[in-house]
């Protein structure tokens, strides 16, 4: 019998990826997706099935995790045996600019969708995911992180994510449901919103290899992370929904790496070797060669990246590494591609951008790229 799921957050990222992969195993996909003033639907568009067609698989509601009586309508005319709640004000930097928004839609966006499926009756028939985050543990209290580490959230995001991820295991304890927690370390793609820390390195090396910007302002460059592939993690949150007993992974890579060797990365798929120089606020990279015929807009010695000490968040996270020994053993999940692959990927995305954009600006078509400081 044909699955039906329901995904928030179905026009970002990971929705996007989840969306495919449901489809690819049969299942009939429902998404919420938010009224904007322009389309926002760019990440799903190649899977977008008309709904005049008959027997569409793909549907979309409009609707936004702040609006309850909207979550109950859909659920109850979906029904879903699976809902992905994947939804939320995602960005750290961005909650301490907008903490009330950010708790409502992440900590109590949660609870409505959660009672809204009890409400319905729907608490023994549908099973829930969250979207549960490595910046819960924050102020790290062990390396590397597992489901047992403690958790010292560091930020208005952070925080309202640490009530999403208790609201889940309270309705799986207090009524029986089959509520999962992904506790999910970075992943990326070249889906990224283009202010994340990657895709904002691999979008500004590639622009300015094309001589479309001239340089990457950047915050905190030694933060570490453990970077995975959201393709590899979408498939972790599926099998989490696939077991006899609902329970809560560590989904990560168990390698970590810095921004700064992001960044050195990200320029050498561009055949540019960087030179860092100087110490804290002062720290710059500054190309030593170009190799190759992607970067025809440097030359050694141009200065490609500068510290802007406005990207420092109030209170940060310095390092995060997860073990994900938990889903391979009960589950059988690893990862199968690697940060430095990746980075590959998302530069030649952006690389084959940038090139498109060269020409149009070279045919006096104005400035292609778009470039907002809202990156916090
Ligand atoms: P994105 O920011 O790419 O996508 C977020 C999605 O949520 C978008 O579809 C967005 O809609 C939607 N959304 C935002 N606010 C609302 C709202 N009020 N009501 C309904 N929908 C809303 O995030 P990712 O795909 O990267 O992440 C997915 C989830 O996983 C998030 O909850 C994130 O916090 C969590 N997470 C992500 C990790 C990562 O490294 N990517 C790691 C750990 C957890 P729109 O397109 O209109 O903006
Ligand atoms: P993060 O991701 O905060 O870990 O949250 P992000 O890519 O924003 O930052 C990673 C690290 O890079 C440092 N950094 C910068 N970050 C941004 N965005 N812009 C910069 O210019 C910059 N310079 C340095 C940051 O300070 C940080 O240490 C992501 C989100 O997807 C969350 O939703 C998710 O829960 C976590 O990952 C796991």
């Amino acid at each position: 019998m044909t699955k039906t799921a329901l995904i928030t957050g179905i026009t970002g990222q990971d929705g996007s990826y989840l969306a495919e992969f449901l489809l690819e195993k049969g299942y009939e996909v429902h998404g919420i997706k938010r009224r904007a003033s322009l389309f926002n639907t760019q990440r799903i568009d190649h899977i977008f099935e008309d709904p005049h067609v008959e027997h569409a698989r793909l549907k979309l509601h409009y609707g936004d995790l702040t609006d309850s009586s909207n979550l109950t309508r859909i659920l109850s005319e979906v029904r879903p045996d699976e809902v992905y709640n994947l939804a939320a004000q995602s960005h750290v930097a961005v909650s301490f600019e907008s903490p009330e928004y950010t708790a409502d839609v992440d900590a109590i966006g949660t609870l409505r969708l959660l009672e809204a499926i009890r409400f319905l009756g729907m608490e023994k028939t549908c099973k829930f995911y969250q979207a549960s985050t490595s910046e819960l543990y924050g102020l790290v209290q062990e390396t590397p992180q597992t489901e047992t580490t403690p958790f010292h959230p560091r930020s208005p995001y952070a925080v309202a994510k640490l009530y999403a991820y208790w609201i889940t295991v309270n309705y799986r304890e207090a009524y029986g449901m089959y509520a999962c927690n992904g506790i999910l370390f970075n992943h990326e793609s070249p889906r990224r919103g283009e202010t994340f820390v990657t895709r904002k390195i691999t979008r500004g090396m590639a622009n300015i290899a094309q001589g479309l910007e001239p340089c990457l302002y950047m915050g905190n460059i030694d933060a570490l992370r453990d970077w995975g592939h959201a393709k590899d993690y979408v498939r972790m949150q599926w099998m989490m929904l696939q077991q006899d007993t609902p329970d809560d992974f560590v989904i990560a890579t168990g390698k970590q790496y810095s921004v700064r060797e992001f960044i050195t990365w990200s320029a050498e798929e561009l055949g540019i070797t960087l030179k860092f120089e100087g110490e804290g606020i002062d720290e710059v990279a500054k190309v030593e060669a170009v190799t190759g015929n992607m970067a025809p807009g440097l030359k050694p010695g141009d200065v490609v990246m500068r510290i802007d000490p406005g990207y420092f968040r109030p209170a940060e996270v310095e390092t995060l590494l997860g073990d994900p020994a938990k889903a391979k053993r009960d589950l059988g999940w690893v990862p199968e591609i690697t940060a430095r692959e990746m980075c590959s990927e998302m530069v030649a995305e952006d690389l084959r951008a940038a090139q498109r954009a060269r020409i149009l600006m070279d045919h006096g078509h104005g400035a292609p790229i778009s470039r907002e400081d809202g990156n916090r």
